[in-house]
């Protein structure tokens, strides 16, 4: 991370609040409108799987009372990363200026976005955080804040990223740090695409801010989170720490 203390931020222009959804039915409604007033100038899309509840037609039906929400259909369930890199694209094809990852389930509270876009004036990406002070998570059984607090701790020691809470998922981009972090060739597909982008996102010089959240485990719908997510996670972190710190030993790093 650089410090971000001394340069000089431009203008951040029009939000645009990417909920990637599968089977979300029960939550859509509810999490935009609540986006909607608690950031009234932002735009929303939903980049939906093609969802067999019909997640995506409440969306057209939403979108289509309020010019503000957008849709995003996708021919059908190719994970959480494919998702946001679809809405990425789109949000930085039609003129965003900063590029929010919000989850569709109410895990992310819409009334803490203005801390995080606030935060983005002196930063490159603002990651929303669990686990720094001041930072937590509430109705979560024990086994999966391990999961997350092993996850995250894992990926930082490996990785080598100063980050507390490197799996979250909800964020504020800059379009200016997306467009710099090498998108393309991101391959991840399920939660470790978080650890992927923040990682890059360091590499590449950025100034990584994290504001702490109350992270709210859904109460409506089923989780997508499976063995094969967190198996994808552990592979590809293992293998890109072993990489870099081969690549470092004979001096690529
Ligand atoms: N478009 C799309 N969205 C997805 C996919 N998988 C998950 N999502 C969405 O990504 C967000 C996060 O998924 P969740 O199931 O809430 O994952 P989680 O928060 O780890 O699990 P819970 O603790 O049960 O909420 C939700 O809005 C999901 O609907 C996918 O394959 N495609
Ligand atoms: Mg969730």
């Amino acid at each position: 991370m650089n410090d971000g203390g001394q340069r000089r931020y431009g203008p951040l222009g029009t939000t645009l609040v990417i909920i990637p959804t599968y089977n979300e039915a029960e939550n859509i409604g509810s999490i935009v409108g609540r986006v909607r007033a608690a950031v009234p100038e932002a735009h929303v899309l939903v980049a939906d799987d093609n969802s067999p509840d019909g997640t995506g037609k409440l969306a057209d039906e939403l979108a289509a009372d309020d010019d503000q929400v957008k849709v995003l259909h996708r021919k059908g369930k190719e994970g959480l990363g494919a998702a946001y890199l679809a809405g990425f694209r789109w949000g930085l094809d039609n003129g965003y200026g900063v590029l929010v990852e919000m989850d569709a389930d109410g895990s992310h509270q819409p009334e803490e976005l203005p801390r995080l876009l606030t935060a983005l004036k002196n930063a490159d990406l603002v990651l929303g955080s669990r686990w720094v002070p001041g930072g937590r998570v509430v109705n979560w059984p024990k086994s999966r804040e391990i999961l997350s607090r092993g996850g995250s701790t894992y990926s930082r020691l490996l990785l080598d990223v100063p980050i507390r809470d490197v799996t979250g998922g909800y964020r504020a981009f800059r379009r200016e740090t997306l467009e710099g972090l090498g998108m393309d060739e991101v391959a991840s597909q399920g939660y470790c695409f978080q650890v992927d982008l923040a990682w890059r996102a360091v590499k590449a010089g950025f100034h990584v801010v994290e504001v702490p959240i109350t992270f709210v485990e859904r109460e409506l719908g089923d989780s997508k989170m499976s063995r094969d997510i967190v198996a994808e996670a552990l592979w590809r972190v293992t293998s890109w720490g072993v990489g870099s710190r081969v690549g470092k030993v004979l001096g690529k790093g």
